[in-house]
Formats: C-alpha cells, structure tokens, sequence
C-alpha cells in the first residue's frame, strides 16, 4: 500500500487556473489561504468574504506512476480514507467513485482500469451546500438548532456549517491520504476483542478475515513489555476467516486503567498473512488493553432513581472532564503535536473522561491512541447533533441510511479495539428536541416502525446504530446525550445522563442553584468567558476602534444566541465590573471560573460512597476552542494564519465561548478552578443564609442564621487521614481571625460531609437592614507531611456587594522566584479572583501553573510561572480599583 501524496495540484471547476497542493490531505480554504487567495476567516469579519468557497465546485487531480509488477498483481485497489464530502472520482478519464459521506473510508477495485506508466486521478467536489439543499428539497425540511437546516441530509461534520460557538466554513477537499493498494490477498480485518471477567481474568480472542488467495495467517499477540504471549498459525474457513483465543488470570492481566487509578499498559496482535508460497503479503497490528467496563445503573440508597456510572476494572469512576469539539474548522491543520497538547492539557487539568460530541467527527486514530496512553476515559457520539425537528427529527429515508450503515461500520471497526472508548452514544440531543416539540415519541412503544412517526430518526438510534455496535464490538451502546432509559424523559435528573443548560440557556438560573440541577451523570453543562485577550486581539487584527465589548467585530466572535444579555445578566448579578475590553474579559473569565468551580465542588459532593453515587460524573461544555498552547511561539501576526503552529484544545478558532481553553490553547482561569475541584483530594463549603420568623404571623420580627457545611473529597481508593484546618477573616478588621483545626478522616472514593455549624464571627441578625460582615471562610485539608491538600476559600455573595479595602491596604505582596519560574503571593488580607499575567505583552507567552486564586493572610501560595524569566508581573482581581 502507498500513499499517493504526490503531484496534487487543484483548481475551482470553470476555471483553468491549477494550482499545486502545499500538502496532502488537505482542503480547499487551507490551499487558498497558503496562496493568501482568501482572507484569514478567524481575523474580523472575514469569515463572510470566504462564504464563496463552499458554494463553488473543486477539482483535485493528481498522476502517478504504476509499475508492470504493481500491475502484474491479481488486486489493485485505490483507497480514500476520507472525502469531504459530495465527490465524483475519475481515474483515467473514467468515473470509478460517487461518494457522499465525509465519515466513510473508500476503497475502489480499479484493476483493468489502471494501467502501466502514468495514470491521472482527478476528484470533483461540487458544493455539498448545494447538495444538501436539492436533498432538502426532496425530502423535507426539517428545523433544528445551529446551522443550515439541509445539514440534516448531508454526512458531512454538522458544525462546518456553523454552531454557537463555531463560523460557516464549508470545507472540501480529500481530507485523509488517498492510497495505491497492489495485492495478492489482504487482511481485510483484524478483530481483538479482549474479555475481562469480575474476577478480573481476560480472555484474548483475535479474529482475522482476508480476501481470497490467502493460505494462512499467523497470530502475534506480544504484552506491553513487547514479549510474545500467544502464537497461532492457522488456514481460513470457508468465509475467509479463522481465530485464536486464550486466556490470562488475573495475576498475568495487565489491566488498564483509568488516569489516577493505574497503569495504561497497551498489548499488540498483529496478524500475519502468508501466500501458497510461504511469502507475507500483508500484515496488521492492532493495540488493545485489558479492561472491563461496565456502566452501572442500579438502584440507590436514600434516593430515587438509578446510578448512571462508570465502573472499570470493579472500581467506580467519579467522571470528571470535558466536552471536546473538532479541533479547527480545518481538520488538516491539526497535527499529533496538537492533540497531543489538549489532551495533555486535560489530564493536566486533573481530568479524566471526554466526550466526542456528535456535531463533529470520529476523530483521528492519533486521538484515541493518546486518551489510550494518557489513561482518558472517551465517550463516543455518533454523528448527529441538534436536528431539532418542530415536526421531524433527523431524517432517516433509505437513501440516507444506504449512506449512513457504511460509516457505522466503518468507524465502529476502526474505534472498537481502543480501551479508552468506554461509551458510544447515539446522538447528541435530539431526545431532549423530540420532548419539546411534543414528538410521537412513546418510550413504552419498542416495536412500531418509527420510520413512520415523525420522529423517523428513533429508528437509526434504536435499531440501525445498536445493532451494528453489539455485531461489531463489545462497547456499551447509549442511546443519546442525553438520555434517561426506564420510560423517563431526557431531562429526568435521576435516571441517566442530562444536560444541564438552566445556567446559561433554559432558564437561567443563578449557579449558585448547580445543587438543586444535579443529575445521576452531568454530560454537559458551561458558561461562557472570553478567551485570553491575545486571542481577542488576533481577531482583532490589528482594529482599534472596535477594541470594546459588544462591537460589531467583538460579537462575530460570539456565535451564542442572546451571549450580550447573558454574559451581562450573571455578570451583573454578581460583579461590580467595569467595561472596557481588558477589564470584560477578565470579569468574564472569573465569572466563568466560579460557575464553573462551583459545579464540580457541588457534584463531586454528591459522590457518596458505594450505593450512593447520586452524581457520579460532570462533563463541561466544553474544552476547546482552537488555541495554542502556552508553552508554544505565539501566534503569528495578523493578517496570514499559518494553521500548523496551532494547537486547540476546543474552540475551532478564536472566538468566545464556553470552552475553558482557546483556539491558542490558552487556558482560561475557568480551567484552572476546575483542576483545583478534581484534585485527588478538594474541599468543599456551602453558606446560605436562613430567615426565621418568631411566629406564623410576623414579618418584622425575625432572626437571620448563616449556616455553613464543610466536607471534603477524596478520589484515591485509600482511606485518608488528615487535618481540617478552618479560618474565618472579616473583611474589615486586621484584628480578627477565629478558627480552628479537627483531624479528619476521609472515606476512599467518596465525598465525606466534615463539620456543619453558624459562621464564625458572623453573629445572627435580627434586621434585614443589618449589614452582614464581609467573613471570608479558609478551609483547607492539610496532610500529615504539612503540604496543603485541598484549599478552598468561601466568600460571601453576590460578590458585588462586598466593600474592597482600598488595594493599598491589602498587603499584598508578589515576590519572584530565584530562578524566575515561579511567584509567591501573600496578602494581610483576603483578596478573590487574582489572575497573573506579564506586565509587558509582547515578550514571550507564560505557562501559569494556577490562576483565578484566591488568598488569604497565613496561606501564601506559590504559582508555577514557566517563561517568565523573572519579567514583572501584573494582577488583576475583584476590588482592584478598576471597576
Ligand atoms: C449543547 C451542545 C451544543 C451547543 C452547546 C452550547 O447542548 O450539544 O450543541 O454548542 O450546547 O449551546
């Protein structure tokens, strides 16, 4: 098998101006951008003046040499990894490929077509927007959420034609190599499938299927050391198959594990395929691990309802993670390096579960392969998103399905041996949809042909898509994001997943409500906060006189419905905040980090121990927006992007939006707070004030309590025995502090409740008039070596209504490492929301270790400031003066 990357050049269909391709694969807006043809799309309003380019039709062509002893084979085959999308593939002049489905590799017998010398391969993309509008056309409109509404017609990734958080770029173009194939037989697939029983034993079976010609194969499967376990050879059946199986105690089992619970140790079978004459014509690895997954929906102790939890290898897995979106409107541009970057990012960020999000792709094998190394539990949708329908819902016509099984395969094949993939999902909301348009959506009816209804779509998630999961893997299949099971709505929080969009979209509540919005499993949930304001200002490119909120160029940069009044209504309920860009970028950035935080804290809460995992996983919308990577050069200038120096770990260009890291793979402070909430060991305190009447009657007399809860949280399996130690700070007196310190104990796996009682210092009120003081809660659990475990500081709210001290009166000081890489903060008094940056931008970028800090007198803290090169440093936090 060769690649054909060679000699490509392409052209717009109508004109003759061929242009040489710079790489392969690739599409059409990356060439046109190299050539500076087009404006960069991620710079101002750009994005607009390329809509063009996907309304136009593409010609891709390339030739290449084929020798007598290629051709002399019995098979020659031509292999497209992935078109994008509508395309019309010539060889020679004559047509051998009409493909229509991006997610769909293709593979083409072009032998008698081929021939000896020079062969010319040319590729038609029309515009897949005009396709989708004739299939439209024919089949019905439906409505939906974000983009175009043919979308729904069309196998391309649903977030090319824009999304809340993403611009309309309709790529084109052979996105994944393209490959001459010349063969006696081939392995046309190589199953593994690795049993893990409770007892922790595995069972290794490898299936192996080859075209005719083949003799027999030989069967490697080497442990992660790289020793060979188990050797077979053996001939096919009939069907041209064979196996071989054999098993490992539990003691031999080197089992993979979640990141934090073990070991990512990955086994090898490589199949082997001989000829009559003994010669290897082929051969095939495939990586595996060994571990058993299984997804818990049992009853619970206290409550009603089911767990929705993940359990691998018998421990329970409290989910902790993101929700991931391509990486770039270009996918071509985003390297190994770049996936590498977010997902290191992430299990830096103490993560460990992602969900590919079905308005995307199935990403790339590379993807995969590192949440396998990395030990990142992956839940998987399939391809649809928000075909929110008033009357119909996704459509699932024959045509579209003739389309549709070819990806299913193709990609549960592909995904299935990876241990990371713990879940696939069907779909990404389209139940929820369903619900509220009042849908012929019975849950009790398991049997009617769908197909009929006018929610036709249930039939490919509740027949199409798991019958192919169960025949081909051993994956539990879902049947949505979210989805509750046993008869229950999707929003129902006690069964199943859910998203919780009543912060920010629905009804907007306040996040301080994130208790009362539990679910059995969180799989989305955000807030939204702008990126870093480099990233701002690339988009700016260089405009100065819309270098303010809300200007015409800011809110390209939002896609989100109704983001102004959003982003102003929880601002304004909690900040005193100013207006200017720098200053809106960092309220918004700290608002995003306390939502966030919040969340996590309150959730992992409800993590109780066996039988009382009443939330046993929180996914944010979401990780990425492209971004590069602190630790990389910074972007380039505007006006020309090159792509290759980016790297995202989820926006797919710079914008604003409810990713926690930026196109640059700039963590925003919201990533940084919610590391903090998924440490091994956190802590967590809630203060709510509680109004009591002296009698049924009375309205004037009344008492006013302020009780606070502490608990603590622990995700190692071991018991762990440590100190609480507890400090209240008033705002207005230097002179007092009153706390104390109590050993604790906290349960493994579990959240363990602490101490609850009145706030020190906070005396009870007998008037609403009666100002309560500004107390500042430090808890932290210390181990027993002195390091600080788990910091939390609870600050009373809405923050808006607390009275800084004048900045000069804080004491806060900031000294800079020895050896430049590092900064103390200390204060004389409490100070929230402290996010560190350069005081001169234009050196080189900083990779901070924490952000969005809050400090208090006796508890500095040390920050990691890698690239700093002892540079001067500037803060901004609440009650800096500005605002
Ligand atoms: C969710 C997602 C996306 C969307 C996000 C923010 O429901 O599934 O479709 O981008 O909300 O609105």
């Amino acid at each position: 098998m060769r690649t054909l990357s060679d000699n490509w050049s392409f052209a717009q269909a109508g004109t003759e101006e061929w242009h040489a391709v710079s790489e392969m694969p690739t599409t059409v807006h990356v060439e046109l951008l190299k050539l500076k043809k087009i404006p960069d799309p991620f710079i101002g309003l750009a994005e607009w003046d390329v809509q063009w380019v996907g309304e136009a039709e593409w010609i891709f062509k390339t030739s290449f040499e084929v020798g007598e002893s290629e051709l002399a084979q019995p098979n020659v085959d031509l292999v497209f990894n992935g078109l994008d999308t509508y395309a019309t593939v010539k060889l020679n002049g004559e047509t051998i490929l009409d493909a229509n489905n991006q997610f769909t590799p293709y593979r083409v017998a072009v032998k008698g077509k081929i021939q000896a010398g020079t062969n010319e391969l040319v590729i038609n993309f029309p515009s897949t927007f005009f396709k989708g509008k004739e299939l439209e056309q024919q089949n019905g409109k439906f409505l939906l959420w974000n983009g175009d509404s043919s979308r729904l017609h069309v196998r391309k990734a649903q977030y090319n034609y824009g999304w809340d958080w993403g611009p309309v770029l309709m790529t084109a173009g052979p996105w994944k190599p393209v490959y001459l194939h010349a063969y006696s037989a081939r392995l046309s697939d190589v199953h593994v499938q690795a049993h893990v029983d409770e007892n922790l034993n595995s069972k290794i079976s490898v299936v192996a299927t080859a075209t005719p010609g083949a003799a027999k194969v030989q069967i490697t499967v080497k442990d992660p050391q790289g020793d060979v376990l188990h050797q077979a050879e053996a001939k096919f059946d009939k069907d041209g198959k064979t196996s071989t199986s054999f098993a490992l105690d539990s003691k031999k089992s080197q089992l993979w594990y979640p990141v934090g619970y073990g070991k990512q140790p990955i086994y090898t079978a490589t199949a082997q395929l001989f000829n009559a004459n003994e010669q290897s014509v082929d051969s095939q690895t495939e990586k595996f691990g060994l571990r058993r997954v299984r997804v818990v929906e049992d009853k619970l102790i206290d409550q009603d309802g089911r767990t929705f939890l993940f359990e691998v290898n018998n421990i329970r897995i409290f989910c902790g993670g993101s929700n991931w979106i391509p990486a770039d409107s270009f996918l071509t541009t985003v390297t190994p390096e770049r996936y590498r970057a977010w997902l290191e990012l992430m299990v830096e960020g103490n993560q460990n579960m992602i969900r590919v999000w079905g308005g995307g792709i199935y990403e790339a094998d590379v993807f995969y392969d590192l949440c396998d190394e990395l030990g990142l539990l992956v839940w998987q949708d399939f391809m649809f998103g928000c075909g929110q329908a008033r009357d119909r819902i996704y459509p699932a016509y024959d045509e579209l399905l003739e389309r549709l099984v070819p990806e299913v395969e193709a990609n549960v094949t592909r995904l299935r041996h990876h241990p990371s993939i713990v879940i696939f999902a069907g779909n990404n909301e389209d139940y929820l949809l369903a619900e509220q348009n009042n849908l012929e959506l019975d849950y009790a009816d398991e049997t009617s042909d769908f197909r009929k209804t006018n929610f036709p779509a249930r039939h490919i998630y509740e027949r199409v898509l798991p019958e192919i999961v169960e025949r081909l893997s051993d994956i539990h299949y879902h049947r949505a994001s979210p989805y509750s099971g046993y008869g229950k709505v999707s929003t129902d929080r006690e069964h199943g997943d859910i998203h919780q969009w009543n912060v920010w979209h629905g009804s907007q509540e306040p996040w301080h409500n994130w208790d009362k919005l539990s679910g059995r499993f969180v799989s989305e949930f955000g807030m939204e906060g702008y990126p870093d304001i480099r990233t701002v200002d690339y988009w700016m490119g260089g405009n100065a006189t819309e270098r303010y909120p809300q200007s015409r160029i800011m809110n390209n940069h939002n896609k989100a419905n109704g983001f102004e009044r959003r982003l102003e209504l929880y601002l304004m309920e909690n900040f005193k905040h100013a207006f200017d860009i720098e200053s809106y970028v960092y309220y918004t950035q700290i608002m995003q980090a306390e939502t966030l935080a919040s969340a996590y804290r309150l959730w992992r809460r409800e993590w109780k121990g066996r039988g009382r995992e009443y939330t046993a996983g929180a996914l944010v919308w979401q990780v990425c927006v492209p971004l590069h990577a602190l630790w990389l050069p910074a972007p380039p200038p505007p006006p020309m992007r090159t792509h290759n120096a980016h790297s995202q770990i989820n926006d797919c260009w710079p914008v604003t939006s409810w990713a926690i890291v930026d196109y640059f793979l700039r963590p925003k402070p919201a990533y940084f707070t919610i590391a903090r909430e998924l440490a091994p060991i956190s802590v967590g305190a809630t203060r709510k004030e509680v109004t009591t009447f002296a009698d049924g009657r009375t309205a004037a007399h009344l008492e006013i309590a302020t009780p606070v809860e502490i608990w603590g949280s622990n995700f190692t399996l071991a018991e762990v025995k440590a100190k609480l130690v507890v400090k209240a700070f008033d705002l207005e007196r230097d002179d007092w502090s009153e706390g104390w310190e109590q050993e604790i104990v906290l349960a493994p796996n579990a959240s363990t409740e602490l101490w609850k009682g009145q706030l020190p210092g906070q005396e009870i009120r007998k008037l609403k008039s009666e100002r309560p003081k500004d107390i500042i809660l430090s808890v932290r659990i210390i181990g027993p070596d002195g390091r600080v475990l788990a910091r939390y500081a609870n600050w009373p709210e809405p923050f808006k209504y607390i009275v800084f001290p004048p900045v000069e009166a804080l004491g806060l000081k900031t000294k800079i490492g020895s050896d430049g890489e590092s900064v103390t903060l200390s204060t004389k008094k409490p100070i929230k929301g402290i996010v560190l940056d350069v005081a001169d931008r234009s050196g080189a970028e900083v990779k901070w270790g924490d952000q969005a800090i809050d400090l208090v007198p006796g508890d500095d803290q040390t920050i990691r400031a890698v690239g700093l090169a002892g540079r001067e440093i500037k803060l901004r936090f609440l009650g800096d003066g500005t605002a």
